[in-house]
């Protein structure tokens, strides 16, 4: 059983909170491989159409556990591949809600730039103060937020510490949505229902074909999204899909 998340699932969804109160969440690697796991076999699960990751109401997660950098040198870290979970979240197929409440600073924000919609209650923070640290964002930070909000704001928020609220985080472009405080999970719950209820070979490649927006150049994502879109007609859920239009039926889509 694991320590530190907390794993529901509920078929077509599936959530994942992390469960270190006393630390407002913060990282620890142990958390981080906790958390690892729970996505991977999730991943692996095809009742879970739809992960939402969060925290609490009190605190998404307010960074990396900072006990545990202050002792660790470079070495350590590059030894103990602390930062390859990291890499792991981002290989994870499975459409990714975070549910933002409270304080999501530092890693807590890398994690929720690192899922594919955030849904924010109206109490969230957002933050990168990792310079007053004396260190810098080092799990896709500073590319992942610069890429949300440009260079302008992501400059200020890493460099100066500035910290956007949940509507800030909206108009710049961070966060998809933002609901009441008492609805962070809830709301993030529902968005996942919406997308687990899409034919799910769809929607892992439609996120696939986003992310590679988001990351490289036009031309190429343009190609890359059209061989992402004839695999996707390749599949049954398609046939299923279209097919159920033309019938004016819900569709039965059966992640093949
Ligand atoms: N790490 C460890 N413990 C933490 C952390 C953290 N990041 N944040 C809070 N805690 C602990 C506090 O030490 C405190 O513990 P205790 O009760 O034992 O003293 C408890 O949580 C509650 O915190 P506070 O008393 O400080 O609560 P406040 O409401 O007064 O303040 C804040 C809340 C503003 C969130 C404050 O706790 C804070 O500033 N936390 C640190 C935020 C921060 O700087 N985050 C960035 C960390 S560095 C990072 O994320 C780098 C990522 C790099 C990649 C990862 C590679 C592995």
């Amino acid at each position: 059983m694991p320590e530190f998340v907390q794993v529901a699932r509920e078929p077509p969804i599936a959530t994942v909170l992390l469960d270190r109160p006393q630390q407002l969440n913060a990282l620890s690697g142990e958390l981080m491989e906790e958390l690892v796991a729970a996505l991977q076999e999730l991943d692996r699960d095809a009742d879970a159409r739809c992960i939402v990751v969060g925290g609490s109401e009190q605190a998404f997660a307010a960074g990396a556990d900072i006990g545990e950098l202050a002792t660790a040198t470079a070495i350590d870290m590059y030894v103990a591949r602390r930062i390859d979970a990291w890499d792991a979240i981002r290989a994870v197929r499975t459409p990714l809600v975070a549910a933002v409440s409270g304080f999501c600073l530092g890693g807590g924000c890398e994690l929720a730039m690192a899922c594919d919609v955030i849904v924010a209650s109206e109490t969230a923070v957002f933050g990168q103060p990792e310079t007053g640290l004396g260190i810098i964002p080092g799990a896709g930070g500073t590319q992942r937020l610069t890429r949300a909000v440009g260079k302008a704001l992501a400059m200020d928020v890493i460099l100066s510490g500035r910290r956007l609220s949940a509507r800030e985080a909206l108009d710049a472009g961070l966060v998809a949505r933002v609901v009441a405080r008492e609805a962070w999970l809830d709301g993030a719950e529902g968005v996942a229902r919406d997308i687990a209820a899409k034919g799910p070979i769809a929607s892992q490649l439609a996120k696939e074909a986003v992310t590679r927006a988001d990351e490289g150049p036009l031309s190429l994502g343009i190609d890359y999204e059209r061989h992402l879109l004839y695999l996707a007609f390749a599949s049954e859920d398609a046939r299923e899909g279209l097919k159920a239009f033309v019938e004016k039926r819900p569709p039965a889509f059966e992640g093949r």
